[in-house]
């Protein structure tokens, strides 16, 4: 049965393949405004991080202008940035939060 063959060509080609989703990093950048204080409640109110690892990730930032807070699924990453900016605009203050591929 000649027509048979193609079918059996790509059924041998095709490695089963388990695609993981691409997992995104939610960045803080610093600016010259927002409270220090501030920086690190969010990071402990949004990020589930201690006061001592807020504190750490909130000087990265403020002393090397950027820092990753976290890698996330797309829709939790997006989740986190709006939570972030949330909270930032009804403070009135300047912080920025963006994502970014891995
Ligand atoms: N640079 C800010 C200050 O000196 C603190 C800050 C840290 C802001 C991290 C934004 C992000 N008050």
């Amino acid at each position: 049965r000649p027509d048979d063959r193609e079918d059996v060509d790509l059924a041998v080609k095709t490695k089963p393949r388990t695609k993981r989703p691409p997992m995104y990093k939610v960045l803080l950048l610093n600016d010259d405004f927002t409270p220090m204080e501030f920086v690190v409640h969010v990071l402990e109110r949004l990020f589930n991080m201690t006061r001592a690892q807020s504190i750490e990730i909130m000087l990265t930032v403020h002393r090397k202008g950027i820092a990753v807070v976290g890698v996330f699924s797309h829709e939790i990453a997006e989740t986190k940035v709006a939570q972030v900016m949330e909270l930032a605009r009804r403070q009135q203050h300047p912080l920025q939060c963006t994502m970014e591929k891995e």
